[in-house]
C-alpha cells in the first residue's frame, strides 16, 4: 500500500485516540472536581506504527484487505488504575457508555497469559466524524493497575530486545516478578479504603482552598482592603489548624459574603448606568 494511503487510513484512528484520551482524562477531572475518588489514575494513547501493524499482519497471516477488521489494536488506549477493583469499575462504565460499543472483552486478569501478563482488554467500536462522514473503527482499551503496567512495560522491552525469544532464566525471573505484582496489588487492595479516604480528604481540601482563594481574590475587587485582610488572616488561621470541617464552614460563610458583595456591585453598576 502507498505510504500516503497508509496515512489516510490511519487518520480516523489518530482522531479516535485523541478523542478518547480527552474523554477519559475529562472523567478524572470530573471526579476530582466533585471531590470524589477517581477509579482512573491516568490515560495514554497511541496509534500503532505502520511497521508494527505489518509485523502483526505477517505473524498472523492477515491479508491487507482484512487489516482493519483483524488488527484490533491499531488505535490503543491505556487506562491505568490504582487498584484491581477499579479496573472493573472502569470496565462497567465503558459498557454503559453510548459512544462506545463493546465488541469483545479479553480478561487476562482471570486468565493470565503464560508470560505472566495481566491486564483487562476491551475492544470497542467507536465512531469518529471525518470530512467524508462518520467512520466506525475498532479501538483496544487496555485497563490495568500501575503495578501491572510496570511489569508489562519492562517485559515488552525485553521482548523487543530478545526479538520475542526471551531466554528461559529471564522468563523465569519475569514470572517471579509477575507473582510479586499479583501480591502487591492484593496488599494494596487490602488498604484500599484507607488510601481512598486519604486521597478524597486531600482532594476535598484542595478544592475548598481553591474556592476560598477565588472568593478572596474577587473580594479584593468588590470590598475594602482592610476587611479582606481580616478575612485572609482568618483563612490562614483555619488553614493551619488542618480542621477540614472548619474550612468547609469558612468556605460556606465566605461564599455568602462574596455573593453579597457581587450582588451589591451589580446593583451599583446598574444604578450608575
Ligand atoms: P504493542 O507494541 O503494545 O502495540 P497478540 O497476538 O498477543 O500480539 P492479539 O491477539 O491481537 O495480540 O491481542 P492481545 O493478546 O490482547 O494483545 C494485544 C496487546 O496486548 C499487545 O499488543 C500488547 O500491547 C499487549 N500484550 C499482550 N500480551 C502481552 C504480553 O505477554 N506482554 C506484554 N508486555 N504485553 C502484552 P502488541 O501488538 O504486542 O504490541
Amino acid at each position: 500500500m502507498d505510504i500516503r494511503l497508509w496515512r489516510e487510513r490511519l487518520g480516523p484512528y489518530d482522531l479516535a485516540v485523541r478523542e478518547l484520551t480527552t474523554k477519559f482524562n475529562h472523567l478524572i477531572w470530573e471526579y476530582q472536581a466533585k471531590g470524589l475518588y477517581s477509579p482512573i489514575e491516568s490515560v495514554s494513547g497511541r496509534v500503532k506504527g505502520i511497521s508494527s501493524i505489518l509485523e502483526k499482519m505477517q505473524r498472523k497471516q492477515i491479508p491487507f484487505e482484512d487489516m482493519e477488521k483483524e488488527v484490533e489494536d491499531i488505535a490503543g488506549i491505556r487506562i491505568i488504575c490504582q487498584f484491581e477493583e477499579d479496573i472493573h469499575t472502569v470496565a462497567k462504565m465503558i459498557g454503559q457508555r453510548k459512544d462506545m460499543q463493546v465488541k469483545v472483552i479479553k480478561d487476562y486478569l482471570t486468565n493470565r497469559k503464560p508470560s505472566g501478563y495481566r491486564s483487562y482488554h476491551v475492544i470497542i467500536y467507536y465512531t469518529v466524524e471525518m470530512v467524508d462522514g462518520p467512520e466506525t473503527i475498532q479501538v483496544e482499551l487496555q485497563i490495568r493497575t500501575m503495578a501491572m503496567n510496570f511489569w508489562a512495560t519492562n517485559e515488552h522491552s525485553l521482548q523487543y530486545k530478545y526479538k520475542n525469544q526471551i531466554p528461559k532464566p529471564v522468563r523465569q525471573r519475569l514470572k517471579n516478578a509477575a507473582n510479586a505484582v499479583l501480591s502487591l496489588d492484593a496488599e494494596m487492595s487490602s488498604v484500599r479504603n484507607e488510601i481512598m479516604d486519604a486521597q478524597i480528604y486531600s482532594q476535598t481540601r484542595l478544592n475548598l482552598v481553591t474556592e476560598i482563594l477565588n472568593n478572596i481574590e474577587s473580594l479584593y475587587k468588590y470590598s475594602n482592603k482592610r476587611e479582606v485582610i481580616k478575612i485572609q488572616d482568618e483563612f490562614y488561621r483555619i488553614y493551619q489548624s488542618e480542621d477540614i470541617t472548619k474550612l468547609e464552614e469558612f468556605s460556606r460563610h465566605l461564599d455568602i459574603i462574596a455573593e453579597g458583595y457581587r450582588a451589591q456591585n451589580i446593583y451599583w453598576e446598574e444604578e450608575i448606568e
